[in-house]
């Protein structure tokens, strides 16, 4: 079921070609096609009939109906020699219908990949199509092939950053700038393909980059560590990533990978001890349960997936088309080739086995005031000793909590509520650390030396914007990370192009965007954005999910992204579609589940590692405060410090953006809904992107860069000392069609292909000169 709010079906306004309506008279007397719209929202093609003076009569190309509809639900279709074009600017007419109908008719080619200017549209064919692999890499390293793909973003990347320029000109101009990083971007919604995109990025750069240093084999195969750590079954996706990460691939002058840096965001944790109906814990749990080997799962204690409660809550252990005893061969392997050792790939599995116990350990209440004691069975027994601790000291510290009372400690009994909770503590900060200790061992094995050069690609791949019948904290994250996201892809597609054409006082008429500015006001504002109340809310020990929900509705109602519900719930309008979330467990959530208790219990196990994060918690608990109250930060204040952090390093660097797109919502092959597609065309502002880079100039060089490099075009000698009345004469001795460029105050804007022109001239006129200089050499000899 689709829970992403159902399109509005009126077209926006401004996706009407206004030049087009007059010419209605035109389209009957050429007979040519037009799309329209029917009652149920289907488009259809057909030609027009006769006109009345609101509505047109049209008639079906499919079976010569003749039907009625209004002016406003018409669009012009373009001629069939435009059928399926790559780039999208090519269209003649642009309007929804014909974006949908192109990207269709492409699907149904398998050609998956399709241009809208700057950006590459990838619509998710949920199956395996032959684009990839040694020809293909092959095909796009010689530029033999220039068909839209995901190889051609990465070598268009791999090419600037070598020349290390934005620039599609030679190197001569930019020798300057020669620290240039380059930045891929991966979004759409869950399930649309992103994570299989950035790994065709990757695969693209290894085949370019490799020979060297011998890294480059070493970082797909990350991939599969951080999949089985990281991604879980969702009812979105099978493999959906629950954290973010940021591959940043460095290259050696010589353009060869010589190692890497993988960051990553916010791993989900609640998901450890906590799923919704018919979604899947982490993969790793259930390939551990499947494909250790007899001899492992006894050392383990380890049964089969379905006896442990953490895993069996959800009534879902399996996956179609999933063999998890094979993945964990394959994570075994991968786990050699980063070099993380025997001895402790087997801690590593102790440590996820002790977890699933944690999930079976149970309590029984012993009084009136429900307060509980462990119940001391196998479960908890097997803890301790996969843990490596005391296994009564483990249900002290299950079961109660120490508290200061004047100089004596005294134990105070926790309640079933309390102790269950700080059960799935333990359990959450065990993975979350193995998680991020698994993280730093990879970034050892991908660290050649000081591999920093300056030169390098990241790849960013993120949890995709997500709407689910019930959504909770981790939705709100996850939306809130993409809201920021899409900010930064309207600032440079929309805002920092325009205001450059703006700021620099060359002629151009605006095109209008949707702003997300609002929705991020409601989130982000002080003192009364989202985050800031939920952070109040979770310091207020009396406060309560419905206290939080009721706050929310006294202090948001003035925005317009906020729409306060019954109860608990409450809606917010996002770029993709609104959201209807409940705050059910968000304070809990959103309160940090470190307690010193826990620390200190780690800290006396036998186990190397937990006594590794023991210290690492420590050291972040004691850490000499920047702000006074960083010891108690809650988990949506670290997630936007961390969102914060990914954003500046983003706008450090040159973006190329891939959209990708989820063509429908049951992943499956052949499958084009086209509501599902228009929905996503318009959170990205598709259409307007489109009209943006046909209008647009991509090509920019400042006139004192556009001097020394043409001036050797100007037949006279006299070049004047003054850049822009240099470029000037350059432009105009070239006689370039004035509407391919635009003189701007500090700099020249060209069209596309215009460059292509005058580096022709240029060779063509160096050429000469090197002919005469050869001439005259030889006179002299
Ligand atoms: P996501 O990363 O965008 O979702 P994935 O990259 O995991 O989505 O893609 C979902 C599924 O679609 C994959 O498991 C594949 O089965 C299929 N798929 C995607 N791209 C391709 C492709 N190019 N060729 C063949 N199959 C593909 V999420 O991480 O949920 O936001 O949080
Ligand atoms: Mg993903």
């Amino acid at each position: 079921v689709v829970k992403i709010s159902t399109p509005q079906m009126s077209p926006a306004k401004n996706s009407h070609d206004p030049e087009w309506i007059n010419n209605a008279e035109y389209f009957i007397r050429e007979k040519l096609c037009v799309w329209f719209r029917v009652a149920n929202g289907q488009w259809h093609l057909g030609k027009i009939h006769s006109t009345s003076s609101d509505d047109v009569c049209v008639m079906l190309s499919t079976n010569d109906d003749v039907v009625k509809v209004s002016m406003e639900e018409i669009f012009p279709a373009n001629p069939e020699i435009l059928e399926g074009v790559e780039d999208l600017t090519q269209l003649s007419y642009l309007n929804e219908p014909s974006l949908l109908y192109n990207l269709r008719v492409r699907y149904s080619q398998e050609l998956i990949y399709s241009k809208a200017g700057p950006v590459l549209i990838a619509v998710n064919p949920f199956k395996n199509v032959q684009i990839y692999g040694e020809e293909f890499l092959s095909a796009y390293q010689t530029k033999g092939l220039d068909a839209p793909h995901v190889y051609a973003v990465a070598d268009a990347a791999y090419d600037e950053m070598m020349r290390g320029t934005r620039l599609s000109i030679p190197n001569a101009f930019c020798a300057h700038k020669k620290h240039d990083l380059t930045m891929h971007m991966w979004s759409g919604e869950s399930g649309a393909g992103k994570t299989e995109t950035a790994k065709y990025a990757m695969q693209y750069l290894e085949a370019l980059g490799g020979g060297s240093f011998g890294v480059e084999n070493e970082i797909l195969k990350t991939n599969c560590i951080l999949e089985a750590f990281g991604n879980a079954k969702t009812s979105r996706n099978d493999n959906s990533s629950r954290f973010g990460k940021l591959m940043e691939i460095h290259f050696s002058a010589k353009g060869k990978i010589c190692g890497a840096k993988l960051e990553t965001f916010s791993l989900n944790q609640s998901r450890v001890a906590q799923l919704c109906n018919g979604e899947r814990s982490y993969h790793i749990f259930y390939q551990l349960c499947a494909g250790a080997s007899p001899i492992l799962k006894e050392r383990l204690k380890l049964k089969a997936a379905s006896e442990y409660d953490y895993l069996n809550q959800s009534n879902c252990l399996i996956m179609d088309r999933t063999d998890d005893a094979q993945k964990f061969h394959k994570l075994m392997e991968a786990f050699n080739i980063v070099q993380i050792p025997q001895e402790y790939q087997e801690r590593v599995f102790a440590l996820l086995a002790a977890v699933l116990w944690l999930g079976n350990v149970s309590f029984k209440v012993t009084d009136n005031e429900n307060h509980v004691e462990v119940v001391a069975d196998e479960a908890v027994t097997n803890v301790a000793t996969l843990m490596g601790c005391n296994s009564k000291e483990l249900m002290v510290v299950l079961s109660t909590c120490k508290l200061q009372a004047g100089r004596d400690c005294i134990a105070k009994r926790l309640t079933l509520r309390q102790a269950t909770d700080m059960r799935d503590s333990l359990a959450k900060i065990i993975y979350a650390s193995l998680f991020n200790w698994l993280v730093e061992k990879i970034n050892i094995s991908l660290e050649v030396g000081n591999s920093r050069t300056g030169r390098s690609i990241s790849i960013l791949d993120i949890y995709g914007f997500e709407s689910f019948e019930n959504n909770s904290f981790e939705q709100f994250c996850i939306n809130y990370a993409n809201e920021r996201l899409q900010q930064h892809f309207n600032r440079h597609l929309f805002k920092l192009e325009q205001e450059e054409y703006e700021g620099d006082g060359i002629d151009w008429t605006k095109v209008e965007f949707k702003d997300n500015q609002e929705c991020l006001n409601l989130i982000e504002k002080k003192p009364i954005g989202l985050v800031s109340l939920l952070d109040e809310e979770s310091n207020f020990p009396k406060a309560t999910d419905t206290t939080f929900a009721n706050k929310l509705k006294q202090h948001l109602n003035a925005n317009s992204c906020f729409k306060g519900e019954r109860g608990q719930g409450f809606r917010i309008k996002h770029y993709a579609g609104e959201v209807l979330y409940n705050t059910n467990g968000f304070l809990e959530k959103n309160r940090d589940p470190l307690h010193v208790d826990l620390i200190q219990l780690l800290s006396s196990c036998k186990c190397q590692l937990l006594n590794l994060f023991s210290t690492k918690m420590r050291h972040e608990f004691l850490k000499p405060a920047t702000f006074s109250d960083s010891m108690n930060q809650s988990v949506i204040t670290k997630f936007k410090g961390q969102l914060f952090k990914l954003m500046n390093k983003l706008e450090d660097t040159t973006p190329h953006f891939i959209r990708c797109i989820k063509p429908n919502s049951n992943q499956l092959p052949g499958l084009y809904e086209e509501n599902h597609v228009l929905q996503q065309l318009r959170c990205c502002g598709v259409l307007e992107i489109v009209r943006i880079s046909r209008s647009g100039y991509p090509t920019r060089l400042t006139h004192q860069e556009l001097a020394v490099r043409y001036g050797c075009l100007l037949l006279d000698t006299r070049i004047s000392q003054e850049p822009l009345s240099t470029s000037n004469a350059i432009l105009k001795q070239c006689n370039l069609p004035p509407e391919m460029y635009q003189v701007g105050y500090t700099k020249i804007y060209l069209r596309t292909g215009l460059i292509g022109v005058l580096e022709e001239r240029r060779k063509y006129v160096l050429r000469g000169i090197l002919g005469l200089q050869k001439q005259f050499r030889g006179y002299q000899a």
